[in-house]
């Protein structure tokens, strides 16, 4: 695997997620966790990284599709933030290491008329968002506290998205889609919260965690 030329020696590389800034870091309804554990549906997929591409694509100005070497020269760089599953585990402070979604969104060019995304991934699982979140705080992650991902934790790539709970954390992600009209992903068709911030215990859809 191109491992690429960064080291996080500078902080002002690091961007800072913005529930960074907050008093209390630990949402409602959750507990700490020093581990990391692998919460997925179904299988790990088998990822070729010869033959391993992200696209992104939808309401772009020019769709783009890169190899895993083109990704990694789009701008390497890292991102500290919390963590927030929705089993009620939340790992602090985790340092990702990768591209924010801002590069990669603006290698293809955002319309004016993109308002949402939908994440695609090797497998099949999909989730959804508003751009405006993915823009502020997405992030494309290879390596966590400077291990790489590896299979079970969504390697080589997956979208981190600090502010929601962490089924909106696609793994494996292959495919970035920008949509004018909010539609639900995989979990959201079944149950859970379409907004997902951790701070509202955004868990279920509303009539289910009553
Ligand atoms: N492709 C894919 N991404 C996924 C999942 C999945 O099943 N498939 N599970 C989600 C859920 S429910 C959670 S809590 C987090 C868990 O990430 P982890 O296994 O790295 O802890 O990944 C999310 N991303
Ligand atoms: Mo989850």
């Amino acid at each position: 695997m191109v491992e690429p030329e960064f080291g996080l020696k500078r902080p002002d590389q690091v961007k800072v997620a913005p529930d960074q800034g907050r008093g209390d870091r630990v949402p409602p309804g959750q507990f700490l966790s020093t581990k990391f554990p692998v919460l997925t549906y179904g299988s790990a997929p088998d990822i070729d990284m010869a033959t391993w591409r992200i696209r992104v694509f939808g309401l772009v100005e020019r769709e783009v599709t890169f190899t895993w070497k083109e990704f990694t020269e789009l701008g390497w760089t890292g991102m500290t933030a919390d963590f927030h599953c929705v089993t009620q585990w939340s790992a602090l402070d985790n340092l990702w290491e990768g591209v924010t979604f801002e590069t990669l969104a603006a290698a293809a060019g955002p319309k004016p008329e993109a308002k949402f995304v939908m994440a695609h991934c090797f497998g099949g699982y999909t989730t959804n968002l508003p751009l405006d979140v993915c823009l502020s705080e997405g992030f494309l992650a290879h390596k966590r506290n400077g291990e790489e991902l590896g299979k079970d934790h969504g390697g080589p790539l997956r979208l981190v998205v600090p502010s929601r709970y962490a089924w909106k954390s696609a793994k494996w992600v292959n495919g970035i889609e920008l949509i004018a009209e909010d539609a639900p992903g995989f979990w959201e068709q079944r149950g859970y919260n379409n907004n997902a911030d951790p701070w509202q215990e955004e868990r279920f859809w509303p009539e289910l965690t009553k």
